[in-house]
């Protein structure tokens, strides 16, 4: 791994996750022991790590981007010979990323779970890692290196601060800092400032490719990225926004694959199977996909040659994932968390949840799609409910639940609001906001347990839920937070109607202790 980036020796007793206990018998994934323990040829990465230039700045390196972009980029790396696409992954709230990858010289394993799965894989398309928060000036140097011809972000979607409206919100004292001059911290700021460094020194085109779950990625990102050039000083203002107009292109994409937090168990599986103790594993299925808008500015990785597909639009086959599988996995998080089901496969089990999570795709979300040419809905929702049943994925409900408030406009209204605006009921995607609403306003389940509330807007969310006393009363005080419900579907008689009888029965069944 390069020696910029920060990218420091931390001995295993600072690693975060427990991995200190391990005894010095395991060695830990690095370069210098990859090929030392008994790990099999095929279980190396494709092609040399130390061979591989920074070609791609990734902001947001969590397990997401290491399972998916990672695995294609060196996948396409090895299918072209090309070794100009290393990967230079920028971790945003702490340096824990850093604190695994760093003294694994980038290297982390990719362990597949589940009918089909390929033997465990280690990965070395990550060069380097900086941590944002200690280094952001070489966060903004990176992004300015004509070497690299893409930028890729997974920062969540709160990673870009959005207002109500949906642009750049400039209330957030985080953008706000950012655009007084400070050290880039917001992912806008960071990818602007380099933008602008580059603009000037170099003026090298480039990709920026949103790989969040949001509706209209590329054209969400490119927005907030002027939004927040418009708001600099008008000396700069201009021309920057002039020259992102010409020369940098934000392609949508739709991005899937399963990817829970890895478990003890799972590193205990890559002790074994492997001989090295890996900080940075990552843990997966053996399905993947990504659906490339074919708008780059430069070169980029050879993708397509490795099951990438590359299309004019990506907005049917964006908005078909978020509105099926996406709001099916929202919904079985919530109904499956509130029913005291750990996992998603445990929901899946459930009859009663695998049918509303079925119903939800077939007879509310799926009539309000524009779906792909050849695109099969029936199967599509049979694969996901099979994927989400995949017993070997130990995929925590209480995972999924969080940021909802982000998710649901999303995955949801968009289906409530088509539906609504048809004269259709949208029984079932209102279960899923109603379940996220006891979810929200009871933090409890079935079994008295306590459920994490874990988003952006949690205090808020707690102030709207902890004087509602009924479930009319929590059913509008949520309603009214205008950065999830738009005005109009917070002034539906019908959606109201749909949710309160479903929050009371929801409710209801958390009161049998
Ligand atoms: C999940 C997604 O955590 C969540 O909200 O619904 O991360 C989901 O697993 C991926 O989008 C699948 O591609």
């Amino acid at each position: 791994m390069s020696e910029r980036g920060a990218v420091r020796a931390v001995r295993p007793a600072d690693t975060p996750d427990g991995l200190a206990e391990e005894p010095a018998l395991t060695p830990r994934l690095s370069l210098s022991t990859l090929h030392r323990v008994w790990t099999s040829a095929w279980n190396r990465p494709v092609v040399d790590p130390r061979a591989a230039r920074v070609g791609i700045v990734h902001l947001g390196i969590g397990a997401f981007h290491r399972a998916h972009q990672a695995v294609y980029t060196e996948q396409a790396a090895a299918a072209t010979g090309e070794l100009c696409w290393g990967i230079c992954g920028v971790t945003q709230r702490t340096a824990a990323v850093l604190e695994q990858l760093g003294p694994q010289d980038g290297l982390y394993t990719v362990l597949e779970r589940g009918d089909g799965a390929a033997p465990p894989q280690v990965i070395g398309s990550v060069r380097e890692v900086l941590f944002a928060g200690r280094t952001p000036a070489e966060v903004v140097e990176r992004i300015a290196d004509p070497a690299v011809r893409v930028v890729t972000l997974t920062v969540t979607e709160k990673g870009y601060r959005r207002d109500a409206r949906g642009r750049l919100d400039h209330t957030d004292p985080v953008v706000r800092a950012d655009l007084d001059g400070g050290p880039p911290r917001s992912t806008v700021g960071q990818l602007v400032r380099g933008l602008q460094r580059r603009s000037v020194r170099t003026g090298a085109p480039l990709t920026v490719l949103s790989c969040d779950n949001l509706t209209g990625n590329g054209t969400v990102l490119r927005s907030l990225a002027l939004d927040f050039c418009a708001a600099l000083r008008p000396a700069e203002s201009g021309p920057l926004a002039d020259w992102i107009d010409s020369s940098v292109r934000f392609p949508g994409t739709m991005v899937d694959r399963i990817v829970p937090a890895a478990a003890e168990a799972d590193h205990e599986e890559v002790r074994r199977r492997l001989g090295f103790s890996d900080a940075g594993l990552v843990v997966t299925e053996p399905f993947r996909q990504w659906v490339v808008q074919d708008d780059f500015a430069a070169d980029r990785p050879a993708w397509d040659k490795v099951g990438a597909l590359f299309v004019p639009d990506v907005t049917p086959y964006e908005t078909a994932k978020l509105r099926l599988l996406n709001a099916a996995h929202s919904l079985l998080a919530y109904l499956g968390a509130l029913a005291g089901h750990e996992l998603v496969s445990e929901a899946v089990a459930d009859d009663t949840l695998v049918a509303a999570a079925a119903a939800l795709m077939t007879e509310d979300a799926a009539p309000t799609l524009d779906l792909p040419t050849g695109f099969n809905v029936d199967g599509y929702i049979a694969q996901v409910i099979s994927r989400f049943a995949n017993p070997a994925l130990r995929h925590r409900t209480v995972q999924i639940a969080m940021d909802g408030s982000q998710k649901l406009p999303v995955r949801l209204l968009g289906t409530v609001a088509d539906r609504l605006r048809a004269g259709a009921e949208p029984r079932w995607a209102a279960r899923a906001v109603a379940g996220w609403m006891v979810y929200v306003g009871a933090r409890r389940n079935r079994r008295g347990q306590r459920l994490p509330l874990d988003d952006p807007l949690a205090a808020t969310l707690a102030a709207a839920t902890d004087s509602a006393r009924t479930p009319t009363a929590l059913v509008e005080s949520l309603l009214g937070i205008r950065a999830i419900f738009t005005e109009e579907l917070a002034g539906s008689a019908a959606f109201r109607q749909l949710l309160v009888p479903q929050v009371a029965e929801l409710l209801s069944g958390l009161d049998t202790r």
